[in-house]
């Protein structure tokens, strides 16, 4: 039996996906090494070191692990700068709804989100008291999307992988999700989610009850 769901936050939850894109986009511009929109894609769900990576695949010299941190460290204050602002408003459309019915439903919620700023973000957005658990970045050790982050959320939340759902707005969280054992709830393009077992345009189209009632094979 399904006993809890488990969100994403950056693109799922808050529009942050764009204000990483952005800092990201500052940075590279700064340094001269091409940024498009692929490569933004494929940071998603990606921890900070691990999109730091990517984008300096299309570097024209190496950099050494002493400027890769200050770099990482960079676009997190641009990052950060842009978060302190965020309030209430800044949920996506139904984000609150969709965790409180899930909560009405009698079932579980966490939140599995690579951002190490994940807990100031909860605040910031109004709503870190809608869940039983919350796992980011600075408890776990492997990104997404190997399945540690949703497996401990899990185990946090004490139930069984198999009695939970993961929503994810990134091929990398789908992946974590999958070999986590769970069903997987993509939000965003069917193209770039084709993995998911469910793909919806938002999370505003998210509705619990698809998932609680009888399902025939
Ligand atoms: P930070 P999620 C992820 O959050 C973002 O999707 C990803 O783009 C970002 O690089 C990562 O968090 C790390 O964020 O730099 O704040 O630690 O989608 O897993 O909630
Ligand atoms: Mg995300």
């Amino acid at each position: 039996p399904l006993k809890a769901v488990i969100f994403d936050l950056d693109g799922v939850i808050a529009d942050t996906a764009v204000v990483h894109h952005a800092a990201w986009k500052r940075l590279a511009d700064e340094i001269g090494v091409p940024f498009d929109d692929a490569t933004g894609e494929r940071m998603k769900g990606v921890d900070r070191r691990g999109s730091l990576d990517i984008l300096l695949q299309a570097a024209t010299r190496p950099y050494t692990e002493a400027e890769k941190h200050t770099l990482a460290t960079r676009k997190n204050d641009y990052y950060r700068e842009q978060i302190e602002h965020l309030g209430p408003r800044n949920l996506l459309p139904g984000a609150r709804t969709a965790i409180e019915q899930v909560r009405q439903a009698g079932l579980k919620v966490a939140l599995a989100s690579a951002s190490r700023n994940a807990g100031l973000l909860l605040e910031r957005l109004g709503i870190a008291d809608l869940f039983d658990a919350v796992v980011d970045a600075n408890r776990i050790s492997r990104s997404k999307p190997d399945p540690e982050i949703f497996l401990a959320a899990a185990n946090a939340l004490g139930v069984a992988p198999d009695e939970c759902i993961g929503v994810e707005d990134a091929a990398a969280g789908i992946a974590s999700i999958h070999a986590a054992g769970m069903a997987a709830v993509g939000i965003g393009q069917p193209l770039a989610l084709a993995k998911a077992d469910l793909v919806l345009p938002s999370i505003a189209a998210f509705d619990i009850g698809t998932f609680t009632t009888t399902r025939t094979a």
